[in-house]
């Protein structure tokens, strides 16, 4: 892991004020990182910010297309939004920027920072709503295959999946093949139907052992968090009742960006930037 050595910002080492104890104690750390994915089986939030952020979800799953396109042409930092995007409300804090306060809390930050270490950033973010019985399929994948041209390198980008939805085997939760966030990148890919699935290219299905696979099972309010470098997906719900998770990323500012702000916009969620990075909140 690239993360650590640091000034001592103003909660504490590992995120979390002076005295408190972590978040996440050395077990948990070690085990993510040994796996690399780890459920946190409590609540993220209170409950109040977590019906906050839930309220805000249904708003936006079913805000009509056009009033999407309206808000998001009128976004500071993007306009060229594809419909896909839009309605699959992939990056939407870049034009509903009410979800910085979600994704910029300190309760989700001192989750983060006990894994990555204090300085860290806002990546990304992505509502994955499958909605009952719509038998989308996430299909094996690899993140590093669709953010290599945005960060090097990738060994300390989080995933913090927080569950608005239970989730589980029988409505479509995540697996993930265990340990896989130590080997090589595959650097193949297949076609997929995205009519079918979340995305339309992904690793080739003879490439990977699925019985090493296992199911990350998150109770609603409850998150997972993994390595941007482990196989993870999903299989389609075909159950009666929904899955929807809030993908919340962060990484490491020991990692480099390679486009400039304007066009990835990140946010230093806390402590300071440490490779020369520009973020939408500071430095520069
Ligand atoms: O929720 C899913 O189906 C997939 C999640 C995923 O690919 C991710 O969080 O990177």
């Amino acid at each position: 892991m690239t993360v650590v050595g640091h000034d001592a910002p103003t909660r504490g080492e590992f995120g979390y004020a002076f005295g408190m104890t972590p978040r996440l104690d050395s077990r948990f750390v070690e085990a993510y990182w040994r796996d690399g994915y780890r459920v946190f089986d409590r609540p993220v939030f209170s409950q109040d910010k977590f019906d906050g952020l839930s309220a805000l979800f249904e708003e936006l799953h079913a805000m009509p297309l056009e009033e999407k396109r309206r808000r998001a042409a009128a976004s500071t930092f993007r306009t060229d939004w594809e419909d896909a995007s839009l309605q699959g409300l992939n990056m939407c804090h870049l034009w509903e920027q009410r979800l910085l306060e979600w994704l910029l809390d300190d309760e989700v930050i001192d989750l983060v920072t006990c894994i990555l270490g204090p300085d860290v950033a806002l990546f990304s973010s992505h509502f994955i709503c499958k909605d009952p019985a719509d038998n989308i399929a996430t299909p094996w994948h690899d993140d590093r295959f669709y953010w290599k041209p945005l960060v090097e390198p990738m060994d300390a980008i989080v995933t913090v999946w927080l569950a608005l939805d239970d989730s589980d085997v029988e409505n479509g939760c995540m697996w993930v093949v265990r340990g896989s966030h130590e080997d090589p990148m595959i650097d193949e890919t297949e076609a997929y139907d995205p009519e079918r699935n979340l995305f339309s290219t992904a690793l080739p299905e003879d490439k990977i052992d699925a019985s090493k696979a296992v199911p990350v099972e998150v109770p609603r309010a409850c998150c997972s968090l993994h390595d941007a470098r482990l196989i993870h997906g999903a299989q389609g719900n075909t159950s009666p009742r929904r899955r929807c998770g809030y993908t919340m990323r962060y990484f490491s500012t020991a990692l480099k960006l390679l486009k400039p702000v304007q066009e990835h916009p990140t946010w230093l969620a806390r402590g300071r930037d440490r490779a020369g990075n520009r973020y939408v909140n500071g430095p520069g």
